[in-house]
């Protein structure tokens, strides 16, 4: 398929606010593929108005439309493969990393011996692939809403769906919200919710009612990881994640954040909470990965590491006003 000829029927069209900024015009079947500049991607959504990050397209190499979002996999000039959902980038393998071990080592680094994991969302596979480092963890367990997901990254991204392989891991495909209201209380050590944005299937997952259900799967002293946005783009939404956060989880709260070239603005943010229980000094890892072991391996870390752990949660101080004394 080449980018230049790409016809789609039934596009999923769901109602967005703002959408008449400019986004019907450019994004004309939902994937994201710009009819203004031919043979380009274009990320456009209300979540960031008036600004589009654009991804020279080789060659389109997947189009579906799930039962809940459009799936899309296209081969870039400079990125790699890339993974699209609902016209929203999710991955490159070029800069991927840099999300997916930050977000599972910020979290499974902060507390000795975690053993018990859960991932909400993540079906690509990369969070798995990272916590299946910690050779303390035991356990696995993934909910995913959307098998095809999981089938697409499978099939186009191998070295990050590589996460399914590992014998600790279960995956159950459904609504992580429903599962985790049937967990009993106290199981896991960690939490890493793997989203999308706030628009679509994950809208929920960034509501107060699921994070009281993530506290309470929690052991005493657990710790949970989510994916926050930007700091430059969504301020109102991480203040609200702040807010609900500070008033359930009752030990630490804590926003930290990373470079990830090709997310909105260039970076991405990470909630990270501990229940009452044993304190947890997010800032100082008191797990550290083994980096020199870690080298050694067949994939070896490209993004993580201690010093970069403490220093992900400096805010520049626009943000340290308005989380930082919010957060502890
Ligand atoms: N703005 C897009 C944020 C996407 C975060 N989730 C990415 C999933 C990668 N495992």
């Amino acid at each position: 398929m080449d980018a230049e000829n790409v016809v789609v029927e039934s596009p999923v069209k769901k109602q967005r606010d703002g959408e008449e900024n400019g986004a019907k015009a450019l994004d004309v079947n939902g994937f994201g593929l710009s009819s203004v500049i031919p043979g380009w991607y274009s990320e456009i959504s209300p979540m960031w108005p008036g600004e589009a990050h654009s991804l020279k397209v080789e060659k389109i190499l997947f189009q579906g439309k799930s039962a809940y979002q459009n799936v899309m996999v296209f081969q870039s000039s400079t990125y790699g493969k890339v993974l699209i959902l609902d016209g929203v980038i999710q991955l490159t393998e070029r800069d991927e990393c840099a999300y997916q071990e930050m977000i599972s080592h910020l979290p499974l680094c902060s507390i000795p011996n975690p053993k018990k994991v859960l991932v909400i969302g993540g079906g690509d596979g990369g969070v798995l692939r990272e916590v299946s480092r910690h050779s303390s963890v035991e356990k696995i367990d993934i909910c995913e809403i959307d098998n095809m997901v999981v089938d697409v990254s499978k099939q186009f991204f191998p070295d990050v769906a590589v996460g399914f392989e590992d014998p600790r891991v279960t995956l159950r495909i459904g609504d992580g919200v429903a599962f985790l209201k049937e967990v009993p209380e106290g199981t896991y050590d960690a939490v890493i919710v793997d989203s999308s944005d706030p628009i679509g299937p994950a809208q929920e997952l960034f509501e107060k009612p699921f994070f009281e259900s993530v506290a309470r799967a929690l052991r005493p002293g657990g710790v949970m990881c989510t994916q926050a946005e930007s700091i430059w783009l969504h301020m109102d939404i991480i203040e609200d994640i702040v807010n609900n956060c500070r008033q359930i989880f009752k030990g630490s709260v804590n926003y930290a954040w990373t470079t990830v070239p090709t997310y909105p603005s260039g970076m991405i943010g990470f909630m990270l909470c501990s229940t009452a229980g044993p304190v947890v000094d997010f800032k100082y890892p008191v797990n550290p990965i083994d980096e020199k072991e870690c080298q050694k391996s067949v994939r070896p870390l490209k993004f993580y590491n201690s010093e970069i752990h403490s220093a992900a949660f400096c805010l520049p101080t626009f943000a340290k006003r308005k989380i930082g004394s919010k957060a502890n």
